[in-house]
């Protein structure tokens, strides 16, 4: 009996020994309204040759879920026999507000459908800070905005369309 459980144990060393260790590239990522987050983990150099499923979560801090990113609350990266990097993408979708960088957090987690099929290394956590972009100005707005600063200039009274255009009150 205890035969069998030195050798289980011994059993479980050499599975775990074999298993890839997983990180982020990077831990903090910067992405502009209407782009994609490229999310990217690195497995460490001495198991290239394995291939895992990497399960991250992904948490809101100040970004909402379905409005400033597109994610499921688990995303899954097929790390690649072979490949030392695997990738992502999140998407980020353009909005009109003029808002403030807001951001959501990304954590590597254990394979939920087998804890042992891989690592989490130190690394484990990313910040994706999503930067605000001011949508440019159509050329219908920039004529109207020119006419209403003429307008403005000349000290009469500021016909209707230019109130928000010149983002008077
Ligand atoms: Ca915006």
């Amino acid at each position: 009996m205890l035969l069998y459980l030195i050798v289980l144990l011994q059993l479980f060393q050499l599975i775990a020994a074999n298993a890839a260790t997983y990180t982020f590239q990077s831990s903090s990522i910067t992405v502009n309204e209407g782009e994609s987050a490229e999310i990217c983990v690195v497995k460490d150099g001495s198991h290239i040759s394995v291939q895992n499923l990497v399960y991250i979560q992904v948490e809101e801090i100040s970004a909402v879920r379905g409005v400033d990113f597109i994610a499921s609350d688990q995303i899954v990266i097929d790390s690649m026999s072979g490949q030392l990097t695997a990738c992502t993408n999140i998407f980020i979708p353009f909005n009109d507000d003029s808002e403030t960088d807001e951001s959501f957090r990304l954590t590597i987690i254990t394979s939920p459908v087998n804890v042992h099929a891989y690592y989490v290394g130190m690394a484990n956590v990313a910040t994706v800070t999503i930067k605000n972009v001011i949508a440019p100005l159509s050329c219908k707005e920039k004529l109207l905005l020119l006419t209403c600063k003429t307008i403005e200039m000349t000290g009469k009274n500021l016909p209707r369309p230019c109130i928000p255009a010149l983002g008077n009150p």
